[in-house]
């Protein structure tokens, strides 16, 4: 099996950036939305392996009772930024940091002013992806997969590619940040792109 179409997924997320690159990350994939009358999912877990798992979980319990279609599995991102000089935050709290900010310019603004002069700027993206079957589609037990990429802290909020942290953060080997970098171009080194490449791997191994 070469293909993972015409697999049909849940995309338990509500955050439209992710929406955007599932879909260019994966095209051959059939995405169902998650639906706007469906509960808000937790992520109480301490690590981004705990929240991806729990909200696939979550979603996979809810789509049962009242998903109106059949599909063959729930998938869930739980991701983040990472800064080596705020001991590896804001990390699993990214969607909730300095949340009260109206906008995430005001967000990585506040973030970049929290690193001290001369701190090191090393970062790091983090994406872990859950998958979890639906009894009867797909054989076999939840599963993550995960990527990450390195890179460092931009002085400031930099192009309007992308979404959330993009326009802070320089992947190593480029001088632009991923709010000035083309998609194509986030979509062959990020920490989504990467967890999905594992995804398809696994997903495929799965299909035989
Ligand atoms: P869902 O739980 O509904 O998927 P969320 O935004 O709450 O949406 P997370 O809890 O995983 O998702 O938070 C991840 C946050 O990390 C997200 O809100 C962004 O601020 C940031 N983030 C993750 N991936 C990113 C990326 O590729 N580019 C920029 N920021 C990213």
């Amino acid at each position: 099996m070469t293909s993972l179409s015409p697999l049909k997924v849940v995309l338990a997320s509500r955050n439209a950036g992710k929406l955007r690159e599932f879909s260019e990350l994966l095209p051959e994939m059939h995405f169902v939305l998650w639906p706007p009358h469906a509960p808000d999912l937790p992520e109480t877990g301490a690590f981004f392996q705990d929240n991806a798992l729990q909200k696939a979980e979550g979603a996979r319990a809810w789509w049962l009772d009242h998903g109106g279609s059949l599909v063959d599995g729930v998938l869930a991102d739980d991701s983040g930024l990472c800064v080596d000089a705020l001991w590896g935050g804001p990390g699993v709290l990214s969607a909730r940091f300095a949340a009260d900010l109206p906008t995430y310019r005001d967000r990585n603004h506040h973030l970049l002013a929290m690193l001290p002069e001369g701190a090191d700027r090393a970062a790091r993206f983090v994406c872990v992806l859950a998958f979890a079957p639906m009894p009867g589609r797909w054989q076999g037990e939840p599963f993550i997969v995960s990527g990450a990429v390195e890179g460092s802290l931009a002085f400031d909020h930099r192009g309007e590619h992308g979404f959330g942290y993009d326009p802070i953060f320089i992947p190593d080997g480029y001088d632009q940040t991923f709010g000035e970098l083309p998609s194509d171009i986030k979509h062959t080194l990020s920490h989504r792109a990467r967890a999905c490449a594992a995804l398809r791997i696994r997903l495929l191994a799965g299909r035989d």
